[in-house]
């Protein structure tokens, strides 16, 4: 949808990796609206809250420790199906799947340390942005140049 919101992490790795600029740059440059960011560094329970739908799975623990290794950039972003296509910018979860071109595809190499997260759906979606953000923090704004991206 128009004003759809996905929340997009760029995990500890990515941050070390001098990351940054290239995730943000992806998603500007593609036209969608940042609305909310901030550095912030996740305990392990941050980390096993966000990671809520994989609690019980063998790599759970790893997950939780890779996440809440080091200072991530969490942020929300907006524009017309900023979900699904939020995703394919990302690429494949396992790296070596994720097309070239992808995030993934062109920065990493395994599924341990692929730099980025992205929400799958519209309920993961509300919960991440929820759980990182307060309203407040999320700002509705508009660009002069929006009806030269989205008409
Ligand atoms: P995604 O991050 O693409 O949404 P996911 O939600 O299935 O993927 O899993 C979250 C993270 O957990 C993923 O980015 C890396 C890790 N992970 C997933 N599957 C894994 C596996 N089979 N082995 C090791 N780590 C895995
Ligand atoms: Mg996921």
């Amino acid at each position: 949808t128009g004003n759809e919101r996905s929340f997009i992490a760029i995990k500890p790795d990515g941050v070390q990796r001098g990351l940054i600029a290239e995730v943000i740059s992806r998603f500007e440059k593609k036209g969608y609206k940042l609305v909310a960011m901030k550095m912030i560094w996740a305990t392990e329970e941050m980390a096993a809250n966000h990671y809520d739908d994989l609690k019980g799975r063998p790599f759970f623990p790893a997950l939780v420790k890779y996440f809440a290794s080091g200072p991530i950039v969490a942020m929300v972003w907006e524009g017309p199906d900023v979900i699904k296509t939020g995703r394919k910018i990302l690429g494949a979860t396992n790296p070596q799947a994720a097309d070239v071109g992808t995030l993934r595809g062109d920065f990493c190499l395994t599924t341990g340390r692929n730099i980025i997260h992205g929400s799958d759906g519209p309920e993961s979606a509300a919960h991440e942005i929820g759980m990182w953000f307060t309203e407040k923090e999320c700002s509705a704004y508009s660009r002069s140049i929006d009806s030269w991206i989205v008409a």
